[in-house]
Formats: structure tokens, C-alpha cells, sequence
């Protein structure tokens, strides 16, 4: 069966779970400890980062390649659509968000989330190993001070973020908590995380809707029209 080397809490993890799902390809998760996952994805693939795709002998890493070869492998329903040009654009949009917007909503939620250890460590350690919690309880502090170093996760950084953030609407999920993502969401977040969201909500209803008919209703024609408003 395919296997999908992820973190529950990426979204670039999500964005893989969805397609494979969409698909209706039935796979299992590998849920990896951030920081343990560095031998174990640097023996697969010589590096670090998830998601990784294993069909078989087949080794995919990283969502975009991830997601053309679910098209090409199995075709029917695909993600893609069959005009040319709207192919490019599908592939611009993704790059955007990939690249422009991805990276931004990680540093803006980590930058409150990492301060909440009780509701952070959960997320790490959802679905894993049964020594995750005990490792985090004795490397979370290092594990930390290392995502904030590698990410840029500062006040000055997270201001910028949030710049992008609103303006523009890609990989939003995690900032609406929407049903079908995969994760337990506490009912209140901490602040300043809970007063920007709910400012935000307005602007991102859409997204909830999106996973409403998508992600939630094993139902939903693909390709069917969403009305955004
Ligand atoms: N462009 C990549 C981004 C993947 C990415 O940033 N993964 C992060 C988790 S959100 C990761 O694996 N970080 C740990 C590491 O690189 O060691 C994709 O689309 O898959």
C-alpha cells in the first residue's frame, strides 16, 4: 500500500492527504516526530523534508511532484484540468501558494503556537510513536529555539507574514481549523492567534466552504462549481 512520510500539522501534508483522497487511492499515514524525522527521511530520500510519497519502489518527495504523479498514476478523478492553459494556471497558482503563502501561515501560527507547548506538542505528536511524547517532554525547548532559527519565527517575521497573509488566500486551512483536516483543534486558540483568526474569518468563509463540499462530503462531484462570493 502507498505511504505518505508526513507531519499531521503541515499543510503541505494536507495538501498530499487531499489529493489522495480525492483520488479515493488508499494509502497510510507514517507519522513523524519533528526532529526525529531527519534520519528517517534523510535514509529515504538524503533529505529532510515531508511529505514523501512511497508507491512501491517509487519515491515521491514534495507535494507539487507529489500531486502530478497521483495524476499520472492514477488518472481518473484528476486534479488537473484538460485545457492547456488552464493547466498553467493551475501550476502558477500552486507554485504561488507553495512558495508565497505556504511558508507565511507556518511562521504566522508558529510564532503563537510554539509559546503553548500543551497544545502544540499534541499536534507533533498525534498518530506517531509511542515515545514521541516522552521525547518531546525532554527536547521540545531545543526543538523549538531550532524552528524558530530555521524559520525566521520572530515578531518582526511574523509581522511580515501576516502582511502576505492578507493579501492574498492560499494553504489557509490551518487559520480556519476546518473539519476534515485531520487534526483535533482546541476549541479556543491562544492570543494574539484567536483574535486575528476570528478578524480574518469573513475573508476566509470561503475556505470552510470549500472543505465543506470537498473535503467533509465523500459525495461531492469533483470539478463541481463552488460559488465564491
Ligand atoms: N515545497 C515543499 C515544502 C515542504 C515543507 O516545507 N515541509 C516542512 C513541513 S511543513 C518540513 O518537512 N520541515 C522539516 C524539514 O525540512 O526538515 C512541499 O511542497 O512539499
Amino acid at each position: 500500500m502507498i505511504k505518505l512520510y508526513q507531519f499531521p500539522i503541515s499543510h503541505y501534508c494536507e495538501k498530499a492527504r487531499w489529493a489522495l483522497d480525492f483520488k479515493g487511492v488508499p494509502y497510510q499515514v507514517v507519522n513523524l516526530i519533528p526532529g526525529l524525522h531527519v534520519p528517517v527521511m534523510k535514509r529515504l530520500t538524503g533529505r529532510t523534508s515531508v511529505p514523501v510519497l512511497a508507491d512501491g519502489d517509487t519515491l515521491i518527495a514534495g507535494s507539487d511532484r507529489i500531486l502530478d504523479y497521483l495524476d499520472q498514476a492514477y488518472p481518473q478523478p484528476s486534479l488537473m484540468p484538460a485545457d492547456a492553459e488552464q493547466q498553467q494556471a493551475v501550476r502558477e497558482w500552486e507554485a504561488f501558494a507553495d512558495k508565497d503563502i505556504g511558508p507565511h501561515v507556518r511562521r504566522y501560527c508558529y510564532h503563537t503556537l510554539l509559546n503553548h507547548p500543551d497544545i502544540v506538542k499534541p499536534f507533533f505528536t498525534t498518530g506517531g510513536p509511542w515515545y514521541g511524547g516522552l521525547f518531546l517532554r525532554a527536547a521540545f525547548p531545543a526543538l523549538r529555539i531550532g524552528m524558530r532559527k530555521a524559520m525566521n519565527i520572530n515578531e518582526a517575521g511574523a509581522k511580515r507574514s501576516l502582511d502576505k497573509i492578507v493579501t492574498a488566500v492560499a494553504l489557509l486551512a490551518p487559520l480556519c481549523r476546518p473539519e476534515g483536516y485531520g487534526l483535533d483543534w482546541p476549541e479556543e486558540l491562544p492570543e494574539p492567534l484567536a483574535s486575528t483568526t476570528s478578524q480574518l474569518a469573513p475573508k476566509l468563509a470561503w475556505v470552510l466552504r470549500v472543505y465543506d463540499t470537498y473535503r467533509r462530503n465523500d459525495e461531492a462531484e469533483p470539478g463541481a462549481d463552488l460559488a465564491y462570493s
